[in-house]
């Protein structure tokens, strides 16, 4: 039962190749880089050709093994979203044929896919109109989507930020969850672009721990003494979605990830078996504090999830760590009471926490913003703003 990692555009590609930095991905997940431009697959440390997939404007999608590839494949659409997704939505059951072959999955039924990540930038063209397409043709597969998706800064302007509203509006129909990578996070920096590898390399640490915790390094409960909770992906999709009776929405999240190591090389002088002592709360307040979206306060989230990667000494009476705690600290920085806590054993030398945040859009400054800016380009605006207030609203009233 493999995971599905799609990758669209340059950004998507980038973000993924870091999630597969980690051999151990391979066994779990398929990994598929999407784009229409060759030169962009070219720069993929870790994804070889058999991964890409590349997205020409008169074949449609073909494998990157195809003879000619370079050929058909090239040019990108320069942040022209909308002929991007024109392009991708009449190339549709080639795009499905291509994924259900690369997942090895009976088209039909899409059993075997438990849950698909899809990646892209909101502000460029590629991305920005496939990548939407890319996860209605999924959800149509009977595959729950996770989308991870990245803002454009504020200084990008006008066009990246239609793009990004524009983008949004369909994508909101076709997922389960939005994860928000926000280069405004960058903003502050002279060049952007130098960060953007280490950024992608933070969002993709976070989304592999939360992964390899929740499906490899899974707490037995029955083998330890007291509290070892456990979550799994779908606690993932509850974390970071809303439901209003009989409907469901895809909720807002931001990712934060913090880890300090539990031994070095002087591990003689640490109390228990060369650990030191791991210090949760204030790792989980770190992680609030690198949240990939801006301006966001983490004591307004209406729910959230955290991991905890820790050794298993972590989890003896010796070396326990206060879990309670810290599943309080979450409970108090989630508005509707709800808090995912799961704790994962790992052979590393390292304790990590990761949390999603999950927010309503209107609650996102940055949502907001960039629905402005986009409205100034055009007459668009980002209707989710609007739409879940009406929701919320509803529901508090009982309606
Ligand atoms: N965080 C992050 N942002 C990126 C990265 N690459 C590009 N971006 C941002 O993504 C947006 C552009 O999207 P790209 O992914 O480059 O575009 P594309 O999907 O390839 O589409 P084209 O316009 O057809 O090239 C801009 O807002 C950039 O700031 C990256 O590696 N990391
Ligand atoms: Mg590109």
């Amino acid at each position: 039962m493999p995971y599905l990692f799609v990758g669209v555009g340059q950004c998507g590609g980038a973000i993924i190749d870091a999630a597969f930095y980690d051999e151990v991905m391979f066994r779990i997940a398929v990994p598929v880089a999407i784009n229409s431009a060759t030169l962009d697959l070219q720069t993929l440390k870790n994804l070889g050709r058999e991964h890409w997939v590349g997205m020409s404007r008169d074949r449609g999608f073909i494998p990157g093994t195809m003879t000619g590839f370079e050929h058909f494949v090239s040019g990108g659409y320069g942040k022209n979203r909308s002929k991007a997704e024109e392009d991708a939505l009449r190339f549709r059951d080639n795009l499905r044929e291509i994924i259900a072959d690369r997942v090895k999955v009976d088209e039909s039924s899409g059993i075997g896919v438990p849950v698909a990540f899809v990646a892209f930038a909101l502000g460029g063209g590629t991305g920005s109109g496939a990548g939407p397409v890319v996860a209605g043709v999924l959800r149509e597969m009977g595959i729950p989507v996770i989308a991870i998706v990245v803002l454009p800064a504020t200084h990008e302007g006008g066009l990246t930020a239609k793009n990004a509203v524009e983008s949004l509006n369909v994508l909101i129909e076709h997922v389960d969850s939005v994860i928000l990578v926000d280069n405004q996070r960058l903003a502050y920096a002279e060049s952007a672009e130098s960060l953007f590898q280490r950024y992608n390399e933070y969002v993709a640490r976070s989304i592999r721990d939360i992964l390899i915790g929740t499906v490899i390094e899974r707490v037995d409960p029955s083998q330890y003494e007291g509290y070892a909770p456990v979550i799994d992906l779908k606690d993932m999709i509850a974390a970071t979605s809303f439901s209003f009776g009989k409907r469901t929405r895809p909720g807002f999240a931001a990712l934060g990830r913090a880890s300090e190591r539990t031994r070095n090389f002087l591990h003689y002088i640490f109390p228990f078996g060369g650990y030191r002592e791991i210090d949760v709360i204030s790792l989980l307040y770190r992680s609030f504090m690198k949240l990939t979206v801006a301006e966001l306060r983490p004591e307004h989230a209406e729910k959230n999830l955290v991991l905890l990667r820790i050794p298993p000494v972590y989890l003896t009476k010796r070396g326990r760590i206060n879990t309670s705690m810290a599943k309080q600290v979450m409970e108090e920085h989630s508005r509707l009471g709800e808090t995912h806590f799961g704790v994962a054993l790992t052979k590393r030398n390292l304790a990590t926490a990761t949390v999603l945040l999950t927010y309503r859009p209107n609650q996102i400054s940055r949502l907001r913003t960039l629905s402005q800016l986009a409205s100034q380009y055009k007459d668009i605006s980002l209707r989710v703003l609007e739409e879940y207030e009406k929701d919320f609203l509803e529901s508090e009233a009982g309606v």
